[in-house]
Formats: structure tokens, C-alpha cells, sequence
């Protein structure tokens, strides 16, 4: 899923090029980024976004995206290198791996490995269950959501209200288990059911950075409008990797 560098450059550069011949039908879509994204050093990397930072406007705004993945999950990825600096075996684990096994860390930087590598993972998680292209769900996900929430509507009011029920920074998401089942379940902070051994379908990010600039205290507003963010392809894909046994994060 991780784009190269020299990718990226040659596709901004062509999008660029492409922007100046027919403005006024690319630029909302195809808007370059303002920065490259940063690269912290360390076994852990962060992806640059698979859309732009305006791609999801008006739902989130392109000042949060940028700001949200550009800092916010920046020093995640940074925080969880400095972590391991010193710990070689746990800088080789997958991620997925050292969240499930927290207890069995060394517990001078398990705190560390909680905070910043569930914020690593969630973040991951959550740019890619988003996108510019939307849709519904289809085929196997869209029987599972029937049969376990009685339909899209009602998981949509069912995640909305139990986000909304967070006290303080944290997350909701739908968890899935490898016989396809589906559950709503919500995290304080950096927590992530990937701590309880479970997968994670997709979720949503209630900390104030995801919103506030947009929505201020009004956190139910921004989780009904996050649902026009969700790419239901790559949310499908999941489920697909998820049900076969090769989900990660
Ligand atoms: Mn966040």
C-alpha cells in the first residue's frame, strides 16, 4: 500500500501539469499536497495519504487533514521509534503484534508502545477506511452489516451515539472477527481492540484535533458527516482480508 517517494513526486508533478491545462475540472479533485509528507527515522514509517488533503472537504476540512496527519500522526511514528531505540526485538514485531502482547513488553517503554504505536495503528487504519470515492458496502459486508446492526442506517446510529458517549480523546469502531461477525466498540485515548487480540473493520477518531476547526464542540455533527468520508471499497477489502485471516492493522 506504500507509495515510493519517486512516485509520488513524478505523480504530483504530473497532476501538476495536468491542474494548469484544465484548471476548472481537476483542481478540486487533484489538488497537489503543500508539503511532502515527513519521514521520522526509525522501523516505523509514515504513509503518505492515498488523496489529497482537500479531498475530503467539506466533511473534514483540508487544515485538519493536514494537520492531522502531518503532526499528529507524525509524532505517533515518532514517538513509537523513539520507543524502541533501545529495544531491538520489539522494533522488529509487527505493530499488530507488540499491541496484542502490551502486557509481555518491557515496562519502561510500555506506556510508550501503548500510547504512540495505538495511535500509529489507529491513524494508519483510519486514512485508509476514507476516501474521495465513498459508495456503499457491497456483497459479503453488506450482508454482515444487515444481519449484526438490522442495516447501514442503524450501525450509523449505533457508532454515532456510542462516539458520542466518549468522555474526553478516543475512538469508536467496528471490530470484526475472522467468521465475519461485526461489533461496535469504543477506546479511551490510543487505545485499540488491536490490544485485546481482535481486528479492527474500521473506525473514527473523537479526539477534538479530528474536528474541532470545522465543528468546534459539536462532535455529533462531525460523526454523522464523517460517513460521507468512507471509501466502502477499501472498507469491503478489509472485511475480505479480515475474514481470510490477513488483516493487520
Ligand atoms: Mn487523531
Amino acid at each position: 500500500m506504500s507509495i515510493t517517494r519517486r512516485s509520488l513526486i513524478a505523480g504530483t508533478a504530473s497532476l501538476a501539469a495536468a491542474v494548469a491545462s484544465r484548471p476548472a475540472l481537476l483542481y478540486a479533485q487533484a489538488a497537489p499536497r503543500p508539503s511532502p509528507t515527513p519521514t521520522p527515522p526509525g522501523p516505523f514509517k509514515l504513509d503518505p495519504l492515498l488523496y489529497p488533503t482537500t479531498a475530503l472537504a467539506p466533511n473534514i476540512d483540508a487544515k485538519t487533514m493536514e494537520i492531522h496527519h502531518d503532526r499528529h500522526h507524525l509524532a505517533y511514528v515518532s514517538g513509537l521509534n523513539t520507543a524502541v531505540k533501545d529495544h531491538a526485538n520489539v522494533a522488529s514485531m509487527p505493530l499488530q503484534e507488540i499491541l496484542a502482547k502490551l502486557g509481555e513488553m518491557p515496562e519502561a517503554i510500555r506506556t510508550q508502545l501503548r500510547n504512540f504505536g495505538g495511535g500509529h495503528a489507529n491513524h494508519t487504519m483510519f486514512w485508509l477506511v476514507m476516501g474521495p470515492r465513498s459508495g456503499k458496502p457491497s456483497g459479503d459486508l453488506d450482508q454482515a452489516i444487515e444481519r449484526d446492526f438490522g442495516g447501514l442506517q442503524k450501525l450509523q446510529d449505533d457508532f454515532n451515539a456510542a462516539g458520542a458517549r466518549v468522555f474526553g480523546s478516543g475512538w469508536v469502531f467496528v471490530t470484526v472477527t475472522k467468521e465475519g461477525n461485526l461489533a461496535i466498540e469504543t477506546k479511551p485515548n490510543q487505545d485499540t481492540p488491536l490490544m485485546d487480540g481482535k481486528r479492527v473493520l474500521m473506525g473514527n477518531d473523537v479526539w477534538e484535533h479530528a474536528y474541532y476547526l470545522t465543528y468546534q464542540n459539536r462532535r455529533p455533527d462531525y460523526l454523522k458527516a464523517w460517513w460521507n468520508t468512507v471509501d466502502w471499497t477499501r472498507v469491503g477489502e478489509r472485511y475480505k482480508a479480515a475474514t481470510s485471516g490477513t488483516l493487520t492493522i
